[in-house]
């Protein structure tokens, strides 16, 4: 794009949000501040590299599109190349299962550091930071239940897994000087009635208790909130209610998948009640369609207003902000880069709000005043500030990364 044109544009919605009392140079600048961490398993479907099985856990990807990564360096190579489409400086979220290996197995009570060394030097290199996820889906001991599985044989081995699992985000987080955030998600539930709701909230509760006894300063554990999976439709053990609870009492960082909710429920609207008793947040942005259907995320009403409140509960420096959907339907980087532009979108939306001046209103009284501006700040030139961010950046402006994402399947992923 023209760059003059970019610059006047910017000019002139710099003008524009002024007189309402918004600086976009600061919103601009604060963007690029905002790490957005890159889930890797976008780049192969959920599947890792620890065998060939299949996606277990109720969560499920759809679509066959060519070109998935099919080894550690496929995966490395799309991250970097995702890495030179995006503006700001972003982080990659491991999933225990994408481990190197070398060709051997490696069961998940045996994992350890040096696994993930090669991870930790590409990082190194690439200037990426990581975060890190126990995986207890895809697997032979998975079953319905893990960390909550009443057999103490089974429930052993996932707690081993998961307090290794934290040994490896302390590594990570110790080598690049910052916390690795370790997001621990379990599946478990029933897919029809259970009478023991109870019994299994309270070995989950004991087996992170156990998980999270130990204190690890190189690494922050956050624990996910799930409303159901496929194939465990009638109960789940760690809901909205059990893990607030748990974060609440037990100072854990909670993680909010936007896809883990009912499809007509306020997801926003948790966001200040979880603040006010939960130390941090990590963020899943996701798109559910229907269900959790982990669709690529889009500046949709539902993501527009979940950063809204994000910014005006002052929690945008207490948010780990990742990003979780898979879709294998369509190109797979066009994807990524898709989901996580759109998240900054969001972001930026959030920034620009003339929160002062709506909050100005609401204190006097002035509802309408206060309607009217919520709706005129709705076609403000925001597209012109996005583009600058971009431009500031050096990378593409608009729709200039659909060329880009089309020559490298051109010439890798579509030779795969
Ligand atoms: C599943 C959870 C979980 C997973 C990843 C792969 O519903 O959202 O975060 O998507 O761990
Ligand atoms: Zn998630």
């Amino acid at each position: 794009m023209n760059e003059n044109k970019i610059l006047k544009a910017y000019e002139m919605a710099k003008e524009r949000y002024a007189v309402i009392g918004v600086d976009t140079d600061k919103a601009v600048a604060e963007l690029e501040k905002q790490q957005i961490s890159l889930h890797c398993w976008q780049t192969d479907d959920v599947g890792g590299f620890e065998n060939d099985g299949s996606l277990t856990g109720g969560i499920q990807t759809t679509g066959n599109y060519p070109g998935k990564a099919r080894n550690i360096e496929e995966v490395r190579a799309d991250l970097e190349f995702v890495k030179t489409l995006l503006a700001g400086n972003h982080r990659v979220n491991l999933h225990e299962i994408y481990g190197d290996f070398g060709g051997k197995f490696v069961d998940r009570d045996q994992v350890e550091v040096k696994h993930f060394q090669s991870w930790i030097d590409w990082a190194k290199a690439n200037n990426f930071k990581l975060d890190f996820n126990s995986t207890s889906f895809s697997h032979p001991k998975s079953g319905d239940l893990s960390l909550a599985n009443p057999d103490k044989g089974i429930r052993d081995f996932w707690i081993e897994h998961t307090i290794r699992c934290r040994r490896i985000a302390d590594a990570m987080g110790k080598v690049q000087d910052d916390p690795c955030i370790m997001n621990i998600w379990v599946h478990d539930g029933q897919k029809d009635f259970t009478v023991n709701r109870r019994k299994y909230r309270e070995i989950l509760t004991e087996s992170l208790d156990e998980i999270l006894k130990e204190d690890m300063p190189g690494m922050k554990s956050c624990v996910e909130a799930k409303l159901f999976g496929i194939g465990l439709e009638s109960y789940t053990v760690g809901s909205m209610d059990f893990f607030e609870g748990y974060c609440a009492t037990r100072k854990v960082i909670y993680t909010l998948d936007t896809g883990h909710y009912e499809p007509t429920e306020n997801v926003a609207d948790k966001v200040s009640a979880l603040l006010l008793y939960v130390p941090e947040l990590m963020l899943h942005v996701s798109r559910p369609v229907r269900w959790d259907s982990d669709h690529v995320t889009i500046m949709n009403d539902m993501t527009l207003e979940f950063f809204k409140e994000l910014v005006r509960s002052d929690g945008l420096h207490r948010a780990h902000v990742g990003l979780d959907y898979f879709d294998a339907s369509i190109n797979r980087i066009g994807a990524y880069i898709i989901g996580t532009r759109a998240t900054q979108k969001c972001i930026l939306s959030a920034l620009l709000e003339p929160l002062a001046k709506l909050r100005e209103y609401e204190a006097e009284g002035k509802g309408f005043q206060k309607l009217a501006l919520l709706e005129e700040a709705k076609t403000l030139p925001f597209g012109a500030v996005f583009d600058y961010f971009n431009y500031k950046n050096n990378v593409p402006v608009g729709a200039e990364f659909i060329p880009a994402i089309e020559k490298y399947e051109k010439e890798v992923t579509s030779k795969r």
